[in-house]
């Protein structure tokens, strides 16, 4: 079994939504930082006007978030580590030798402990040693496993100025992930990581939905660099594809633990299927969103790699991560991508209630277990690679779905399990409330409310409903109704 014998109940979170709130706790050196603070942003209603330095602030009160996963018989942590907090001024001076093939792909990077040694110089050691308080913290009060996960979605301004790339194009701005000198500083940062963290780690997480990146950054306007080009798209994502690949390499020269990829994985399903492009819509929506990314880190090629094998690229998971939350009904569309989600289900649920007649959460995103369970029977057939859930929860202010949320997806877990898929652990998104990128503070995500000016925590009905599972187990499950279908 990956990382234990039992099955693990836990919680996941990212730096950028949960360490600001408490004074000197903020981090203005990140990409986010500077897309949800932009006047333009927030005028055009692209960002909400709120500010993440108004957060929860776990970057102080760690303790006592710990203290609360504990008493929900939460055993297993996957915490963010924010780049621009330990790398706030460039690392592009640090000499490695990079490997580039006839194609200009970065096939490795030669990273000496002399680059390590020069890295080290200039982290913010700040940073560095509150990390390491807060992880060991989690390990020495009751969390038993931690799982390190190395990008969720924000980068160092220095490597990527979302404002200056949507104004004065992505060559004469840092370009993030339209760049490959983001490739090579990425694998810096994640051999300096590991040089750092290893003991304190349990398995690694590479990247948070990279998926996200490149379909929300350059498909959409909600995230950064908020620029609509197919072809940008393809670049992020080839791009991101070699930085998981050489930072996996990075890792592996200081760490043994497990290396895996947490992935923003919907359930597509097809409308009337009137004429078959409407099934190829679904395969297309797949390849795109979700199975592209991970065919080319398992077998070397998919649509990322221009349908060749890219021996660079394989073998580079040995676990994967899968965050669900609903699933997207679509059909065929005369577009770049050759598909378009229909409205009225899944996350276009758009209402309370979606047109199949189920619930949808307070962001209009609808209650669908099933496609938990179907993805997960997928991608155990595809890839064979133990999975954690490492997301699942909703946007429920008053907690009225939440308990029925949570028990039926734990169904699904459940039968898989049952039907002999490797599923190691469930991790709930989130446990306290926090700031949900564009949207700011409106969407609930918490097991734990959080009341903002005060700070103050305080434990929601669902959260006795998650301890009592995870103390007593899944054949509690049977005793509750809650499962559609199963
Ligand atoms: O929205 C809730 C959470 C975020 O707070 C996490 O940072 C992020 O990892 N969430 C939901 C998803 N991913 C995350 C699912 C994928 C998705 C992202 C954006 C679906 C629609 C839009």
């Amino acid at each position: 079994m990956f990382l234990d014998e039992k099955f693990l109940f836990g919680f996941s979170e990212s730096g950028f939504q949960f360490e600001m709130g408490l004074p000197g706790s903020e981090d203005p050196n990140s990409d986010w930082w500077i897309w949800v603070h932009d006047r333009d942003n927030v005028f055009a209603g692209i960002v909400s006007g709120d500010y993440p330095e108004n957060g929860a602030g776990y970057w102080d009160l760690y303790k006592i978030d710990h203290g609360i996963a504990c008493f929900l018989g939460m055993r297993i942590a996957r915490l963010g580590i924010e780049w621009s907090r330990i790398f706030p001024k460039p690392t592009l001076d640090v000499k490695v030798n990079v490997s580039i093939d006839e194609s200009g792909d970065i096939v490795s990077i030669d990273i000496s402990h002399k680059a390590i040694e020069e890295l080290d110089k200039l982290a913010n050691k700040q940073a560095v040693s509150r990390y390491m308080e807060i992880f060991k913290h989690w390990k020495e009060s009751c969390g038993e496993k931690l799982i390190l996960n190395l990008y969720h979605w924000t980068m160092p301004t220095w490597l990527h100025d979302p404002i200056k790339v949507r104004n004065m194009g992505p060559e004469k701005a840092p370009a993030g992930w339209l760049s490959k000198t983001t490739i090579v500083e990425f694998a810096k940062f994640a051999a300096y990581i590991a040089y750092k963290f290893n003991e304190v780690v349990d398995a690694w997480s590479l990247m948070n939905e990279p998926n996200v990146v490149y379909m929300g950054g350059y498909m959409g306007t909600g995230f950064p660099p908020g620029i609509i080009n197919s072809h940008y798209m393809l670049k992020a994502a080839s791009n991101l594809l070699e930085a998981c690949a050489r930072a996996h390499d990075s890792i592996r020269l200081y760490s043994k633990k497990p290396i895996g990829l947490i992935h923003a994985i919907i359930w597509f399903e097809p409308h009337q299927v009137e004429k078959p492009e409407d099934l190829e819509a679904v395969d297309k929506a797949k390849t795109y969103w979700q199975l592209g990314f991970i065919d080319a880190l398992t077998k070397g090629v998919s649509i990322f790699t221009g349908n060749v094998e890219k021996k660079h690229l394989k073998n580079k998971l040995e676990w994967l991560g899968v965050n669900y939350y609903s699933r997207h009904v679509v059909k065929y569309q005369d577009n770049a991508l050759g598909y378009k989600p229909v409205h009225g289900y899944g996350f276009t649920c758009g209402s309370q209630v979606s047109r199949d007649g189920r619930p949808c959460s307070d962001i209009g995103w609808e209650l669908y277990p099933e496609g938990l369970y179907y993805s997960l029977r997928e991608l155990w057939t595809r890839y064979s690679l133990p999975i954690l859930i490492t997301e699942n929860g909703i946007a429920d202010a008053n907690d009225s779905l939440r308990p029925r949320y949570i028990v039926s997806h734990l169904k699904a877990v459940h039968r898989a399990i049952r039907e002999g898929i490797e599923v190691q652990g469930y991790l709930h998104w989130a446990l306290t409330d926090n700031y949900e990128w564009s949207s700011g503070f409106r969407p609930r995500f918490g097991i734990v409310e959080v009341d903002y000016s005060t700070k103050k925590r305080l434990i929601r009905p669902s959260g006795l409903v998650f301890k009592e599972i995870a103390e007593s187990g899944f054949s509690i499950l049977d005793e509750l109704e809650w499962g559609v279908g199963f």
